[in-house]
């Protein structure tokens, strides 16, 4: 019998009608399709990547049918090089990057076709719709991939998010006409690697009780940041897959390769702490004046953050946005830039949190040096909903979103330079 919706216990699914289990089946027994997932961790992991399969091929052969069963090269052009292969014309060699003329001799019948990107561009934006659709944290890698975390989604579309992610490619399917490879794990590293495992048209899971293992014959190169060079000195040390990297310790790999050494040990054992960045998070909101003449008074370059600082928390209220981070950036009279930055304990749009914090921050940097530039910046944005939580300790936030949300409402009114606070004023 089909599971009770989003229940924890779910290890099987049915990738056609979404049908999810709480035991192994062959064939699903709601719509008869044997397209079905089986892992014992299936309920419980949240992290995905999800990489649309040989995506410029895919779009040619969508729109021309003709294609369909015909080897497939994207490419040439001024760099003559291969962007990719179907996976017809894979079957004879050819590969992404591959110079063109290697690739047509290993397959001479191959369709070479143009890039469009104007095309793949369109279909990668309603890719992306559909990932929308499902969660708010999406953190694209390139046109046609991009991790998703679907953390907390159970309840909302009470299913796994397993079953969303079927969803997700049927729905490509539907609407875009492209098949698209899923990883599903329990980070980005290692649903990255899933997604490759199982092209096209996959679906691959790794859970935390069988990841070693399922990293223990690849080569050290799928771990991402081991090119050909690092690969070659690995190889000198006798080290080849990832299961040459797990019978060493940290400690001797950190001996060894450094901060390096340290990484490629935590990734053969399948760590990574990273979070994926929704990338409307990862942009910021700034403002920055550059000086006619150059400034070294502490006190003038406060009042100029300050003025940033407003510039900032206007554009912030505006777009309902808030900052959990500030930056502060200035440029000496010798160009040189100097970036200084501090996270809240909570995101903000308030521009006398704004300026508190950098004015903290120029403190350290306005000792006599000349400044040409001085700029403030909030990062790591998120929705205004989340900004400045009244805090039962100190009422200062409060405080100041009420001074503020006064002097917004006088300047809607009677223009923006009808009210000023005391500091925006020249002391000279
Ligand atoms: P990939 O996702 O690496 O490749 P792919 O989608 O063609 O095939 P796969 O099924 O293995 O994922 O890259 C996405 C697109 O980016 C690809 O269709 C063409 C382009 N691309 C290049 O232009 N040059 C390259 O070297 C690579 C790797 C990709
Ligand atoms: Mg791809």
């Amino acid at each position: 019998m089909a599971s009770p919706a989003a229940s924890k216990h779910v290890v099987c699914l049915c990738r056609d009608c979404l049908a999810e289990f709480d035991h192994d089946i062959r064939q699903c027994p709601a719509c008869g399709s044997s397209r079905i997932i089986f892992h014992p961790e299936l309920g419980q992991l949240s992290t995905a990547h999800i990489d649309c399969d040989a995506f410029y091929a895919a779009i040619e052969k969508r729109d021309n049918p003709e294609l369909i069963d015909k080897p497939v090269l994207v490419g040439g052009g001024k760099r003559g090089v291969v962007s990719t292969a179907c996976y017809v014309a894979r079957k004879f060699g050819p590969r992404s990057a591959m110079p063109m003329f290697k690739a047509l001799k290993m397959c001479p019948h191959a369709v070479v076709i143009k890039p469009n990107m104007a095309k793949y561009a369109e279909a990668s934006r309603l890719v992306r719709a559909i990932f929308d659709s499902v969660t708010p944290v999406v953190e694209p890698l390139s046109l046609d991939e991009a991790f998703l975390d679907l953390a907390g989604t159970a309840t909302l579309f009470q299913r796994s998010p397993a079953a969303t992610l079927a969803y997700v490619a049927r729905e490509i399917e539907r609407q875009v006409r492209i098949t698209v490879s899923i990883g599903l794990s329990y980070n980005k590293f290692l649903a990255k690697i899933a997604s490759d495992l199982d092209k096209p048209r996959g679906f691959a899971v790794i859970g935390k009780a069988d990841a070693v293992a399922r990293l223990h014959d690849m080569p050290i190169t799928k771990i991402p940041g081991v090119g050909p060079s690092l690969a070659d000195r690995l190889k000198v040390d006798g080290l080849f897959t990832i299961a040459d990297l797990q019978a060493k310790s940290e400690e001797e790999l950190t001996i060894r390769y450094g901060e390096t050494g340290a990484h490629l040990a935590r990734r053969a054992r399948g760590e990574d702490s990273r979070a994926i960045h929704n990338d409307r998070e990862s942009k910021s909101v700034s403002s920055e004046t550059t000086f006619d003449t150059d400034v070294s008074d502490a006190a003038e370059l406060r009042r100029l953050l300050w003025l940033q600082a407003e510039r900032v928390s206007e554009r912030l209220k505006k777009n309902a946005l808030a900052g959990h981070t500030v930056v502060l950036k200035l440029k000496t009279s010798r160009f040189k830039l100097v970036t200084r930055s501090r996270r809240l304990q909570a995101p903000t749009q308030l521009a006398e949190m704004i300026f508190r914090t950098s004015e903290g921050l120029l403190i350290k940097e306005a000792k006599g040096t000349r400044y040409r530039l001085i700029g403030v910046g909030a990062d790591d944005l998120c929705e205004a909903a989340l900004a400045d939580p009244p805090d039962l300790l100190n009422d200062g936030p409060r405080h100041h979103a009420g001074v503020e949300k006064a002097m917004d409402a006088v300047r809607a009114k009677f223009g923006r330079t009808a009210i000023k606070k005391g500091r925006a004023v020249p002391t000279k």
